[in-house]
């Protein structure tokens, strides 16, 4: 049903972008309604406005905590206009009809990312603009509202063109915008809330503000960063980083500092031997080669499993050129991070706009991790080294080929979820189990990979993050073709896995080092 706008209430807090909208209500002839500071606002460009106080009777009192809740003005938005007993009401206690609801609520978020005060923080809890808000989104049958300044030049161009008219549908999907709006806020409020208790205030220092994601795992999780990762990285393009992409970004930049001999990212940007290139889904690495050029470390990288690749997040040790460029241009990715891109790369990749594209500046320098479990929380020292021991146990010792796959397949194991298994050939990630609830399982699923992508694992070597309690992962993975295998050692069945590689001449070390990841 179409509707005539009679009157509007505007309260903002920021009141740019506002004229056009005002000019376009007054020359409709529409009758305004305004807070304080819009009021003053809207009197400077010469249009009339009526004091919201004229509607409630009271001044704005408690510091501006209550300005308009009040049933005049709540009355006024929520009246239903076909229904009798409500205009009744609404003549015998001489509450007007409040057609057009325009609110920009008080910046919560952003007071919570310029200071740590919490008596500040908590007066930008709007409590009257989302009542109003939500007030008129209910009430869409006969009230359009606008809770969102990107919106102004929208309405401005419908009061136009509809000569103050609009429609029952644009007045709900207006209403749905609405309710996303004082849906976030309350998320962001939320988010602060829990950000406050004592356990996390003892963990992260206080000049870290915590940056509210736009949800967490899921969309219906909260979610907030407390960190600064504009330290690490510059970003060059791309949407906000969320949650996951965080999560992915980090297992990313563990997984390439430990493939990287020490240089730091800016000094690694220039140099072009010993390129890495990997792809990490869900903190899992699924593709990952070292080349002597970064193209080349790319395509085989990608070779490894193209089918996971797709949503990935792309990481590298080296400069990403322009032949890089359009090989990456190829696939769908979420975050490219690299210590340097060239002119030529750049302006490739830039063409997905929401494509992220992160400059990594230095390695995060943290030693400690937490996690939470139960009602507290676990702190431990990071899984640092890859091997404390190199002892070949197995029926001849590795050759130098065997030797640099295996300690390649070692670290990309640390790199996966446990229980984790890695098939390397030529310093090319070409199958992996992980994240398995048993250890032989990771192995035939690295095989399955392996096989569906069409590689040959004669003379691959084998990675676990852990020992073998028998010896069936070892007979499994010889009879697919491996010829090497490193493991912690541990058990005290060891001697079963060794006994079968010497029997069967294969190459096998013991680091002493394990690395669950959970
Ligand atoms: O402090 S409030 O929660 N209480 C209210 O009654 C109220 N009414 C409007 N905040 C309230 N507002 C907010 O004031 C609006 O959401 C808007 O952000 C701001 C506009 O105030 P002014 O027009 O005085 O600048």
């Amino acid at each position: 049903m179409n509707k005539k706008i009679q009157s509007a209430l505007i309260s903002v807090f920021y009141k740019d972008g506002l004229e056009p909208i005002v000019k376009e209500l007054a020359q409709l002839g529409i009758t305004i309604y305004s807070t304080g500071g819009t009021q003053k606002f809207i009197e400077d460009l010469g249009v009339q406005v009526v004091p919201v106080e004229n509607l409630t009777t009271y001044p704005s009192i408690l510091g501006g905590r209550v300005k308009t809740l009040h049933p005049s003005v709540f009355g006024g938005i929520l009246g239903r206009r076909d229904l009798e007993t409500d205009v009744q009401e609404m003549q015998q206690y001489k509450i007007p009809e409040l057609d057009l609801v325009i609110v920009d609520l008080y910046p919560f978020e952003e007071t919570v990312a310029s200071t740590s005060e919490e008596k500040a923080i908590i007066e930008k809890i709007d409590i009257g603009g989302p009542s109003m808000i939500r007030a008129a989104a209910k009430n869409f049958k006969d009230v359009l509202v606008v809770a969102a300044k990107k919106d102004y030049a929208a309405i401005t161009g419908l009061l136009q063109s509809q000569n103050g008219e609009t429609t029952i549908e644009q007045r709900k999907s207006f209403a749905a915008k609405a309710f996303e709006t004082v849906a976030h806020y309350d998320v962001a409020i939320a988010s602060y809330f829990n950000s406050t208790n004592e356990d996390v205030e003892y963990f992260f220092h206080s000049e870290t503000h915590p940056k509210i994601m736009r949800y967490g795992e899921n969309p219906h999780q909260q979610g907030v960063f407390y960190g600064d990762y504009d330290k690490l990285f510059e970003k060059l393009n791309g949407k906000e980083l969320s949650y996951n992409n965080l999560v992915d970004v980090d297992a990313a930049v563990q997984l390439i500092a430990d493939l990287t001999p020490s240089p730091s990212p800016k000094e690694r940007g220039e140099m072009s031997d010993e390129a890495v290139f990997a792809i990490i889904k869900h903190t899992n690495v699924c593709g990952v080669a070292s080349r002597k050029t970064i193209a080349d470390a790319w395509t085989v990288a990608l070779a490894g499993d193209p089918e996971s690749a797709f949503g990935g997040v792309l990481v590298t040790n080296g400069k990403v050129d322009e032949a890089t460029a359009n090989a990456i241009n190829e696939i769908f990715f979420e975050v490219l991070i690299a210590p340097a891109f060239d002119e030529a790369a750049l302006s490739i990749l830039k063409s997905k706009k929401n494509r992220i594209l992160l400059q990594l500046k230095e390695l995060p320098q943290v030693k400690t991790q937490f996690k939470s479990v139960l009602n507290g929380v676990l702190q431990q020292a990071i899984d640092e080294g890859s091997y404390t021991d190199w002892k070949e146990e197995g029926g001849r010792p590795a050759t130098a080929a065997e030797k640099a796959d295996l300690e390649f397949a070692n670290i990309i194991c640390k790199h996966l979820k446990s229980n984790a298994i890695a098939l390397v050939k030529n310093k090319q990630l070409v199958g992996k189990g992980a994240g398995q609830t048993s250890r032989v399982d990771a192995v035939r699923h690295a095989i399955e990979k392996a096989k569906q992508f069409g590689f040959d694992l004669t003379g691959a070597v084998l990675a676990s993050d852990a020992f073998f309690p028998f010896n069936d992962s070892v007979q499994i993975a010889y009879s697919a073709g491996v010829a090497a295998f490193i493991q912690p050692g541990g058990s005290i069945r060891d001697k079963d896995s060794i006994e079968y590689c010497k029997e069967n001449n294969l190459a096998m070390v013991l680091t002493g080092m394990r690395h669950f990841k959970h």
